[in-house]
């Protein structure tokens, strides 16, 4: 077991040191598309917990259930099968880096949630990752255009630390609403707050409105 206190105290600690980053971050004034407080990179940084679940396409699999009228259960081949689409979008992370135009591939959440049907009371759906990592939405945030239940990037398959085979990729909040390793989407009736959003990480996580924690609020 990982020690636990240890990563996530390290963790809490490098994004709140950006706080102290002042004017070498930019600002939006700069460019519309780097949100206040962050810095572009072009190198596609690894962030996570440290712990690499041991998957594979044969290994591997996504159920959608709670809240859902038909729960899903997919194998590597059933997700192939969905139509495909591509997106390109930005990710931000709250740790202080943005990286521009990431070309995203794999087959768009609503296509999968609306196959699942989600019940009139499902209204928050809980991400659940292969490292018993876990991050909260509302369920109306997956059925933006922009979220992609993803496989490649840049044209090639997702690795092992950049959550392949399968990783949740939300734009529009910080990176960390993007499930690497992604196991399930639970639907609830009410929000639950996942891994970070229980230790002090907002729980909108819009980048652009600099919603890091919860304590940024007022
Ligand atoms: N399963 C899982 N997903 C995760 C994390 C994690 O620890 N476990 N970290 C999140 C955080 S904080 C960030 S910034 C992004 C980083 O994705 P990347 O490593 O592909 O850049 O993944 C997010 N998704
Ligand atoms: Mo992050």
């Amino acid at each position: 077991m990982p020690d636990w206190k240890k990563l996530i105290e390290g963790k809490i600690a490098l994004a709140k040191k950006g706080r102290l980053l002042g004017n070498k971050t930019s600002k939006p004034s700069e460019n519309a598309r780097i949100p206040s407080g962050q810095k572009q990179v072009t190198n596609f940084p690894v962030l996570d917990l440290g712990i690499r679940p041991n998957l594979n396409t044969t290994n591997w699999s996504l159920r959608i259930y709670g809240l859902v009228e038909h729960e899903l259960n997919l194998k590597w081949m059933d997700f192939r099968d969905l139509p495909q689409i591509k997106d390109t979008s930005d990710f931000h992370c709250v740790t202080r880096w943005s990286q521009l135009d990431m070309d995203w591939e794999g087959v768009s959440a609503r296509e999968l949630l609306m196959q699942a049907n989600p019940l009139p009371n499902a209204k928050f759906v809980t991400l659940h990752s292969y490292d018993g990592y876990t991050t909260n939405l509302p369920l109306e945030a997956l059925l933006d255009d922009d979220v992609i239940i993803a496989h490649s990037v840049f044209g090639k398959s997702l690795t092992a630390e950049h959550g392949g085979p399968v990783r949740m990729v939300v734009p529009k909040r910080y990176a960390w609403k993007s499930a690497k390793w992604l196991k399930s989407i639970e639907l609830h009736e009410f929000d639950r707050p996942g891994f970070w959003e229980v230790r002090g990480y907002h729980n909108d996580a819009f980048p652009f409105l600099e919603q890091r924690f919860t304590d940024d609020d007022y």
